[in-house]
């Protein structure tokens, strides 16, 4: 994975920041913030850096290079705790700044304009706004509700996808895709709602996917952490964690939301109970309004059946679980689930991503999303680290990014229809077991027509023979 945040460094102006931040001066030119880089050797580095103040910008602190965000003073308290930081970004909010400015003149130019709304990353404003354009070119298949309500009041919004009603009721299966649960990630929420424009404008046209969005609920949350993402806008790029408000009002507020679900949660290996930390859980399981938003969402969908949790960057596919080493029972399946993803993202333009469990693909993560949706509610819970070398990828990535990742994530739709409806789910309480014969004997037994299984308009002796076709073959 490549580390560098941006490469824009003049070796001049480095040294000359570098000094003034090493002699300490909060001097009226010093950017607020820089990048630098340190080496580090082992896992518990990451706790120095962030005790000397810096945000390490990696998805994986694996021994090496890596490049922190440092504020003035961090590079002393760096060396304090014995790295030997080099700058590459004296200045990272010119950078920051510069990028905004770049995407909101998009935005204008958007408006009306030949910018195409994919060219450039969008503030939490233009996403809700778009998620309304979608909505109203296609109510009949596109709804958005409120599923809940941030720290700071914001509401958090979902799309629910799904065609008329009808067809696999009322066992259509379902996906939730939710992006955007760490603040900086910005391609997630334009992958995630690059799904949602496909799902809606190639229904008419293309038959897999007028068979997906008839057949499957697709439940979309593109922005998780709505505080998190605005303020990632107007106030500092490089956040990830929610706005829960900081102890004592130090301004290091925030938990990881990722860290918040309750399977695994509490452990100091994935995890951290320092409130400051980048990786904070918060003081208990779902204390955060949009982890516990989510999970009330999901409790309130008996019909889901698979997840993905989309984070950036690294080139990954994994699954269940983060909090321990053990493989998962299921581990079989969702690595043949993740192998399929993974052929079809290679497809489009030769990336491969890794694809395996939390834990060993990436790093022990306690308290993560995939593990309580697989441990808790049973869903075959996937998790992306999209491809990308840093969390400030370019705009030209966006529209790839999203169309490398569509057919991977459809195939989680596909995998929902294949394997979850059943024509003979006969008691149609959405599962595939021996009541479902009960059911069926007893209608046939007592004369019902609901038993006339092959549709001949009488009951008799074939009904029986395609019910139990249909029933051990899982159709
Ligand atoms: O640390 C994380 O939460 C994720 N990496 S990131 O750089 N995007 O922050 C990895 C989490 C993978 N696990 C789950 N989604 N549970
Ligand atoms: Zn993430």
């Amino acid at each position: 994975m490549g580390r560098r945040a941006t490469g824009r460094a003049a070796l001049g102006a480095a040294l000359g920041v570098m000094a003034c931040l090493l002699a300490g001066g909060a001097g009226a030119e010093e950017p607020a913030h820089a990048i630098v880089r340190v080496v580090v050797t082992d896992p518990g580095d990451g706790e120095r850096i962030e005790r000397a103040g810096g945000v390490w910008l990696a998805c994986e602190l694996s021994p090496g290079p890596v490049e922190v965000l440092i504020g003035s003073g961090d590079l002393d308290r760096l060396r304090g705790e014995g790295f030997d930081p080099v700058m590459i970004e004296p200045d990272a909010d010119a950078a920051f700044a510069a990028e905004r400015e770049r995407a909101m003149l998009a935005l204008q130019r958007g408006k009306g304009g030949p910018d195409d709304w994919w060219s450039d990353f969008k503030p939490l404003d233009a996403v809700l706004e778009k998620m309304e354009e979608i909505r109203d070119r296609r109510p009949d298949l596109v709804e958005i509700f409120e599923f809940g309500r941030t720290w700071e009041g914001r509401p958090l919004l979902a799309m629910r996808i799904t065609g008329p009603m009808g067809v696999n009721e009322p066992c259509r299966p379902g996906v939730l895709l939710n992006s955007g649960q760490h603040a900086r990630e910005w391609i997630t929420v334009m992958v995630n709602m690059w799904v949602a424009e496909s799902l809606v404008s190639r229904y008419d046209d293309d038959p897999l996917i007028r068979e997906l969005v008839d057949g499957v609920e697709w439940v979309l949350v593109p922005v998780l952490n709505p505080d998190g993402y605005e303020y990632s806008w107007t106030d500092f790029r490089m956040w990830r964690k929610n706005r829960r408000p900081s102890v004592g009002g130090n301004g290091r507020g925030g938990a990881d939301l990722n860290r918040n679900y309750e399977v695994g949660w509490g452990s100091n290996h994935g995890s951290s109970g320092t409130p400051s930390s980048e990786t904070y859980r918060g003081p208990a399981p779902f204390s955060e309004p949009e982890t516990a938003a989510l999970r009330d969402l999901t409790l309130s969908m008996p019909n889901l059946r698979t997840h993905n949790d989309m984070h950036s960057y690294g080139e990954q596919i994994m699954y269940p679980w983060g909090h321990t080493r053990d493989l998962c029972p299921d581990n079989g399946v969702f690595r043949d689930i993740g192998l399929e993803m993974y052929d079809r993202i290679e497809a489009y333009r030769g990336h491969r991503y890794d694809v395996g469990p939390v834990y060993t693909t990436i790093y022990p993560v306690s308290g993560g999303s995939v593990d309580w949706f697989y441990g808790d509610r049973g869903l075959w819970s996937m998790t992306y680290e999209l491809y990308g070398t840093n969390f400030t990828p370019p705009p030209s990535e966006i529209r790839p990014n999203a169309e490398e990742t569509l057919p991977a994530t459809l195939y989680q739709g596909e995998f929902v229809l294949a394997n979850y409806t059943f024509r003979a789910d006969f008691d149609r309480d959405c599962d595939h077991d021996f009541f479902d014969v009960g059911a069926f004997l007893s209608a046939y037994v007592a004369g019902d027509a609901s038993a006339d299984f092959d549709g001949s308009g009488e009951l008799n002796p074939d009904d029986v023979k395609s019910f139990v076709e249909a029933f051990l073959g899982r159709e």
